[in-house]
């Protein structure tokens, strides 16, 4: 592997290689504009910036480059009250360069090619940026479009197919709630590993409630039918959620995969996982699609770098890539088998940024990522199931009651304390999950 030396403290600075070249393709100059950076992080969501905030913050200005095409930032985890009408698409979201540190210096272009070997990434720009040391955190890429219909099903008007996981389409969401009055009303889960996997039935139950306030819940028959052979990974909350579904009278159907939309007559066909080729119709009078997801094809297609399934192959508690000791990556892209939620990418924020300054400083790496993750299951508008979890799927909870229950406390803590603790403290890399909360509320012993 070629590396450059750890601690090499360059800065980033422009050259322009071949200027005879240049001089004589004064249009196309930028294809060959070549850019240096001790720390290249790639993706500027929520791993992204948490890790360029305390790099920058470390080791000073213009030492980081962030990739990053996309204008905003968007904090995702308010989609799903957004879908129930609790947010505003605006609320959700500030200017990229707001958010990146000031330190830091934004290269607005996404990544074309990976060359681990050589420590550069090219750029749709046109730009080559070597690096000393990488970090990965382009997140997952949404696949409306494998499910034959469903694009143009969100895309044309009155159609009553909606989806909170992308900021194109989740506006509709409560303008389909509120459109819906009798019926049948869908929510799906693919047949894939996705992000935030809490999120396609805390709709349901949100949806639900919405229905039950405005006096229409006896007309409408609300169905969840999820690819997974659970309602959900961990059992101590599984339980509490099945229980939360029968109460509520939603139809859970499990093994049940969204195979295609047809929007001309409201009909979505669904595949038996259990019964491969077992295909069901069912009429909609309102369906919620989570799309199909995959690792970004940028990852995918480097062969060096990624795993079968196209996911950066980093080490599990390390996450430190395999092969490439000067690779790390956080959060979504990551191939380890943790949940995907912003939860997570701030519980590795602090194991990537100490292994990543201990293989800067020629030290041995000391931090290990145990998998936690939690998933705020708001279950209406008022309350909230907080799991938290680690990669043995077992409880791993910060606070000294029974978190299975669903409480208003933790509506709370989602809806109003979770955005200021993620602009305020992670953005700036001041937040690290909840592992001291949880050793400090440990030691005070009120748990049972
Ligand atoms: C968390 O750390 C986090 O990341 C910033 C979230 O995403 C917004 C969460 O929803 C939660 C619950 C946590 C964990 C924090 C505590 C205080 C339990």
């Amino acid at each position: 592997m070629n590396r450059r030396l750890p601690g090499t403290l360059r800065s980033c600075r422009r050259l322009l290689v071949a200027p005879t070249l240049t001089r004589s393709l004064s249009t196309t100059h930028k294809l060959f504009e070549r850019q240096e950076c001790q720390v290249l992080v790639v993706g500027g969501g929520t791993g992204g910036c948490a890790m360029a905030a305390k790099l920058s913050s470390r080791l000073g200005s213009n030492k980081v480059i962030v990739l990053e095409p996309e204008e905003k930032h968007y904090y995702q985890p308010m989609f799903t009250l957004i879908g129930g009408g609790m947010k505003r698409l605006d609320q959700s979201h500030r200017q990229m360069g707001d958010v990146l540190p000031k330190k830091a210096k934004w290269i607005q272009e996404s990544a074309l090619n990976f060359d681990p070997d050589k420590n550069e990434v090219s750029t749709s720009g046109g730009k080559t940026i070597a690096y000393d040391f990488l970090v990965i955190a382009t997140g997952m890429q949404l696949k409306y479009e494998k499910i034959p219909g469903l694009v143009q099903a969100l895309e044309a008007p009155k159609t009553n197919v909606c989806s909170i996981y992308s900021p194109k389409y989740v506006d509709n969401v409560y303008d389909c709630l509120r459109k819906t009055y009798r019926g049948n009303v869908i929510f799906t889960f693919p047949h894939c590993p996705i992000k935030c996997a809490g999120a396609p039935q805390k709709i349901a139950y949100i949806a639900e409630h919405y229905f039950r306030k405005m006096g229409r819940r006896d007309q409408l028959n609300i169905i969840y039918n999820t690819s997974l052979p659970v309602i959900f990974g961990v059992k101590q909350y599984a339980d509490a959620l099945w229980k939360v579904a029968k109460k509520r009278n939603i139809n859970v159907n499990v093994n049940r995969n969204l195979v295609e939309v047809r929007p001309e007559d409201s009909i979505a066909v669904f595949e038996d996982l259990a019964e491969p080729g077992k295909l069901y119709e069912e009429v909609y009078s309102m369906l919620h699609v989570c799309p199909p997801m995959t690792a970004p094809d940028v990852i995918a297609n480097c062969k060096q770098l990624a795993t079968e399934s196209g996911f950066v192959d980093v080490d599990a508690a390390t996450l430190q890539h395999k092969k490439y000791s000067n690779v790390f990556a956080i959060g979504d892209s990551a191939c380890t088998p943790n949940s995907k939620t912003a939860a997570a990418a701030a519980a590795q924020s602090p194991v990537v940024f100490k292994n990543l300054m201990a293989v800067i400083e020629g030290k041995k790496l000391t931090e290990a990522y145990d998998g936690y993750a939690s998933c705020p299951l708001v279950t209406g508008y008022s309350t909230c199931i907080l799991a938290e979890f680690d990669y043995s799927l077992a409880p791993l909870e910060t606070f000294p009651f029974d978190q299975a229950k669903e409480r208003y406390t933790m509506f709370i803590m989602k809806k109003t304390f979770m955005p200021i603790l993620y602009w305020q403290l992670m953005m700036r890399g001041y937040w690290n999950g909840p592992a001291t909360m949880r050793k400090v509320l440990s030691i005070l012993k009120l748990k049972k």
